[in-house]
């Protein structure tokens, strides 16, 4: 049986479709004014109608060393004032584990920073697998007009700190601009 407390796990297998993932664990939901502090400008349109800006489906493993945790995020498209729908964005609390994205649908931007001050931003979408290194900071960004999917996979003990990123932001942020996208400096 599975047990999300983690006594008996024993190898198991659960499928996902477009319309319905069902991984049995955690499913959050964050809607833009849970998270509408993250964007440069607010949008009272977006306050009224309060969209779900992305969805996270967790695997049923406990948060403990040993375990993999895995998830599928869905980032649905759109801006607030040009600013792409994007995550909060963490580190890991154990701050040396690193995860692993793969791009199922969609196409995006992974933001990734440290404490020293490095920026990167890599692509993810359909047949890339982006790998987040150890003390990196990440948040994924939906450059394109349809909904971002990816899978994560990370160490199911690495827990996340977003009250640094709050405290800090990322070094860039990503406009809609009028041949592409733009990057701007927070
Ligand atoms: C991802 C993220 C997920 C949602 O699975 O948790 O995409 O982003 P936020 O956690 O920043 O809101 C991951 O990096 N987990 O460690
Ligand atoms: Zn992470």
């Amino acid at each position: 049986m599975i047990s999300k407390e983690g006594k008996d796990m024993k190898p198991f297998v659960v499928n996902f479709s477009d319309i319905g993932i069902d991984f049995k664990g955690n499913h959050i939901v964050r809607k833009y004014n849970d998270i509408k502090h993250i964007f440069k400008t607010t949008d009272p349109t977006l306050e009224r109608e309060n969209p779900v800006i992305y969805e996270v489906f967790e695997g049923p493993i406990q948060e403990k060393e040993g375990e993999l945790m895995f998830l599928i995020t869905i980032l649905y498209p759109g801006t607030v004032n040009g600013e792409f729908f994007m995550t909060k964005g963490h580190y890991h609390t154990v701050e040396n584990t690193a995860e692993v994205y793969l791009g199922l649908r969609g196409k995006g931007l992974i933001l990734c920073q440290t404490k020293k001050g490095e920026f990167e931003a890599v692509e993810i979408g359909p047949n890339k697998v982006v790998y987040i290194p150890p003390f990196w900071a990440h948040r994924t960004v939906n450059i394109s007009d349809e909904p971002l999917i990816f899978f994560a996979v990370y160490p199911a003990h690495a827990g996340h700190d977003y009250e640094t990123v709050e405290k800090e932001g990322f070094k860039k942020r990503i406009f809609r601009g009028d041949n592409g996208i733009l990057f701007v400096e927070q």
